[in-house]
């Protein structure tokens, strides 16, 4: 038996709180928050401080297991892997919260009996926004499927001051962009840890040192604070509550004395300013990588702090540091940590002592490397000077890895020397530049894609010659998933109730073990299952038709179809086909007589999506979509029949109203571009049918729901390249190739939608070169689009699909996918921990 550290055991024990799991309880916590943490009164209370109130009773809790969890993680010293992302886009926190700790009933008891509404208070939460998209959304589904499956997993992020910038919508229709204040309310999900910081160095200069060991002295330059902040992750149904650790970035000294007593006050505040605009605001652009210092510093700064702090971790259980890589596993989601690899190195070489070997051997069994993407415009690649400049000692590092690495590459492959510039670290030109995937790839034990196809093409194409190199069986695939506790029982608790009834199980267990769904397949004949199962989608939608009404003060029907497109604005992702195809449509119904428009299927079309503020056609992307839905919901002629809406300021929770309400959504990226998508599995969870492209985890959806259940369009990816070099060497006119589209071009162009000048330059990324392959999908996307309709016209037949597609979604869910890192990546096991009394 341990000894007690400090202390009265008894003293202590007689102070330590437990969970609160009973109403009275819950409110007395609540009253006790009110008066002490907020300093107020049942007299002044408004929603606001309720929701404070409330998260920081949820919270109290979400500490004992917290603590439990960690002390149980301490004493048991198991292996633990350590997610490591630029990006956790983790949403509102309150209602998983108390849904993961499962005292959600009891809240909303609690509360009412206080005199507030838990619809009201749940209102009052600010997104944490850390992340642009699908990215930073998968890392936070991660964590989630992590704690609740027990795992020894943390994730580590940056503390930006500022997430996502607010979209805002001009009269014009164009993106306007506010800063995103998200803390100026304060945040009760975190925990400062002002007794965790470490000091990450910038510039100064690395001298080699002339004993042949290779090490160098790295010194001088500026010196700035990480400061961690914890973010507790609950598991669903278990007390393992996971950490979530931020990084802040502060001055190492507040100021510079000496340029404050000169009276020189600017200057004595500027170190101190740069410090802190490292962790000040998250980069908005996704899909571009651009070379600029400060985001190769909040790189640096997170790898460097996250690294400390792990190998600190590792040292305190006293074993040598040769073992690191049997206690700890190191994810990199994307190229974004990348530098931890040779900060690494830098760490077992200059400060450990290790030989060059030693330390290779430590590092490549440590990390793993996750691919987004294989855009070639998003693969990050860093200017040689900057990172000379910004980080001298990692440059040199870089060097030797690429030294012995090509080395390796002309003993396996002599006298190869295009293969050598094509898998150098270094890119020839002017300035050279390192390529992080490369990087990545040599300095990491694995290396994986995100759905079966896009993993086929990381190994095909961006990184083939090192398959060739090291052997396939270092690549292989890791199909994304979601997780089902906040995208169907938090946000579609209608029809979460629905399954348990129906399976005739806690939702705790299919919840934890999503393939049960298949016990819905048999309901899909039964009438009044069906009439139940349309009856939530119905409640759905005029929950979302309530929210736009609220908050937009618009009217938008609800006996239509629903048909959802929400992502990032990206001519890869095609919301350019899409609109193209509304206007189609609307031009198709005001050639028709009253009698034949009656007969079709009417339909609401959504879209939401931020543009990044610099992409200028993503931009004007959103400005044709706001001046189409003036158009159009206003024409008496077609207005029953079509509508469209642009909702500003797509966010997690947004998504939440969005996507239980949908009956058909829009995944069409031009086949091969989309490395996954994860929306798709969160529309067909809530029962809603896919439209899309042949890529990403498209294809897996249909093969799981059976192709008669989804409607596919257009070219294939072995295609794609052929399709790009006819645009380019045989052209040929719109008119000719595509005269539907032809047709809606001009239409824009000719001003139905105001002034067509404007989107010209939109216009013209169709009619010339057309990457994205416009004008070689459009007919089989309006195909498409007429099978949907005729789809939904059987009513009863729809339904079924969509039973049958909830049904089949057990494959996507984000345990799935984190056991199979846990399992063949990290090898690491659930270390379950006993529920606090
Ligand atoms: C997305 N990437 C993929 N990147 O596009 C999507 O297909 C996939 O489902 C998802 O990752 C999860 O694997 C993505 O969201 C970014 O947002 C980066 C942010 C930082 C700059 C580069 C893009």
């Amino acid at each position: 038996k341990e000894q007690w550290p400090k202390g009265d055991e008894k003293v202590w024990r007689a102070g330590t709180r437990g969970l609160d799991t009973d109403v009275p309880s819950i409110t007395k916590t609540f009253v006790n928050h009110v008066q002490t943490s907020l300093a107020r009164q049942a007299y002044n209370l408004d929603n606001l401080g309720a929701y404070q109130a409330a998260a920081l009773s949820v919270r109290d809790n979400l500490l004992v297991n917290w603590n439990e969890t960690q002390m149980n993680y301490t004493r048991k010293a198991p292996k633990r892997a350590y997610y490591l992302s630029l990006e956790f886009l983790m949403g509102r926190t309150l209602d998983n919260a108390m849904l993961n700790l499962g005292l959600k009933d009891k809240y909303v008891e609690g509360v009412k009996k206080l005199g507030f509404s838990i619809e009201d208070i749940l209102e009052q939460e600010r997104d944490a926004a850390l992340g642009n998209g699908g990215l930073g959304r998968l890392a936070a589904c991660y964590l989630d499927s992590s704690a609740s499956q027990e795992l020894p997993v943390w994730g580590y992020g940056l503390r930006y001051k500022y997430g996502i910038f607010q979209q805002l919508i001009s009269p014009e229709g164009n993106q306007l962009e506010a800063p995103d204040p998200w803390l100026d309310n304060q945040n009760p999900w975190e925990l400062p840890r002002l007794d965790v910081s470490y000091e990450v160095r910038f510039y100064g200069s690395a001298d080699r040192l002339n004993d042949g060991s290779g090490r160098s002295n790295w010194h001088g330059g500026q010196e700035v604070l990480a400061v961690a902040y914890d973010v507790m992750i609950p598991g669903y149904n278990t007390p393992t509550t996971n950490n979530l650790r931020l990084w802040e970035s502060k001055p190492k000294r507040g100021f510079d004395l000496n340029s404050f007593n000169a009276g020189d006050y600017e200057h004595a505040v500027e170190s101190s300013n740069s410090a802190a605009a490292i962790t000040s605001v998250l980069y908005p652009n996704d899909h571009t990588s651009f070379g600029k210092e400060l985001r190769l510093k909040q790189q640096y700064f997170w790898t460097a702090a996250s690294l400390q702090d792990i190998i600190r971790r590792f040292k305190n259980l006293g074993k040598p540091i040769t073992e690191f890589p049997d206690y700890a596993a190191i994810q990199l989601n994307d190229t974004h940590p990348t530098l931890a690899i040779p900060e690494l190195m830098r760490v077992l070489i200059d400060d450990e002592d290790l030989d060059w070997g030693t330390a290779w051997q430590i590092v490549t069994n440590t990390f793993f490397y996750t691919n987004h993407t294989v855009l070639p415009e998003a693969l990050e690649k860093w200017p040689v000077p900057l990172i000379e400049h910004v980080l001298p000692r990692h440059m040199q590092i870089i060097y030797d890895i690429n030294l012995f690495f090509l080395q390796a590459v002309e003993k396996k492959f002599p006298d190869d020397r295009d293969r050598l510039s094509r898998m150098s670290l270094i890119e020839e030109g002017q300035p050279k530049q390192v390529r992080m995937a490369h990087l990545a790839c040599i300095g990491s034990r694995k290396v994986n894609g995100v759905a079966e196809l896009h993993s086929d093409l990381v190994q095909t194409t961006i990184l083939k010659d090192f398959v060739e190199f090291e052997g396939v069986s270092k690549f292989g695939n890791v199909t994304n998933g979601i997780t089902p506790r906040r995208w169907l029982d938090q946000c579609n608790p209608e029809l979460s109730a629905l399954i348990s009834k129906t399976l005739k199980l806690d939702k705790n267990v299919w919840l934890k073990d999503l393939t049960k769904l298949e016990g819905l397949l048999p309901f899909a004949e039964d009438k009044k299952f069906r009439t139940e199962w349309a009856a939530i989608k119905q409640r759905n939608k005029e929950r979302l038709a309530h929210h736009v009404q609220t908050t937009l003060g618009l009217t938008v029907r609800t006996d239509a179809m629903y048909d959802v497109q929400i992502k990032r604005l990206h001519e890869y992702k095609r919301q350019t086909l899409n609109i193209l195809g509304v206007i189609h449509r609307y031009l198709t119904l005001k050639a028709m007589t009253t009698a034949e428009r009656a007969k079709t299927n009417r339909r609401v079309v959504f879209f939401a999506g931020k543009a990044a503020p610099a992409y200028y056609i993503a931009k004007l992307t959103i400005r044709l979509i706001v001046n189409v839905a003036r158009v159009i919901n206003a024409d008496p002629d077609t207005k029953d029949f079509l509508q469209l809406y642009f909702l500003p300021d797509y966010s997690v929770s947004l998504a939440e109203v969005l996507i239980p309400a949908s009956d058909i959504s829009q995944h069409i990226s031009t086949a091969g571009t989309e490395a996954s998508g994860t929306s798709n599995m969160k529309f067909c969870l809530n029962g809603g049918l896919l439209l899309g492209t042949v890529d990403g985890a498209n294809i897996e959806i249909a093969e799981e729901v059976g192709e008669s259940n989804v409607f596919f369009f257009g070219h294939l990816t072995p295609a794609v390249e052929d399709l790009r070099h006819q645009h380019l060497y045989h052209p040929v006119p719109i008119e000719e190739k595509c005269p539907a589209l032809a047709n809606v071009l001009n239409e824009v162009s000719k001003g139905l939608f105001g002034d067509g000048g404007v989107y010209e330059p939109l216009l013209n990324t169709v009619r010339h070169g057309d990457y994205y392959l416009l004008t070689d999908d459009f007919d089989s996307y309006i195909a498409a689009l007429a099978m949907v309709d005729e789809a939904y016209l059987d009513t009863e037949e729809w339904i079924k699909k969509s039973i049958r597609t909830t049904a089949k979604m057990g494959k996507f869910s984000s345990d799935r996918a984190i056991l199979e890192y846990a399992e063949s990546y990290w090898n690491i096991e659930a270390i379950p921990v006993a529920a606090a009394k």
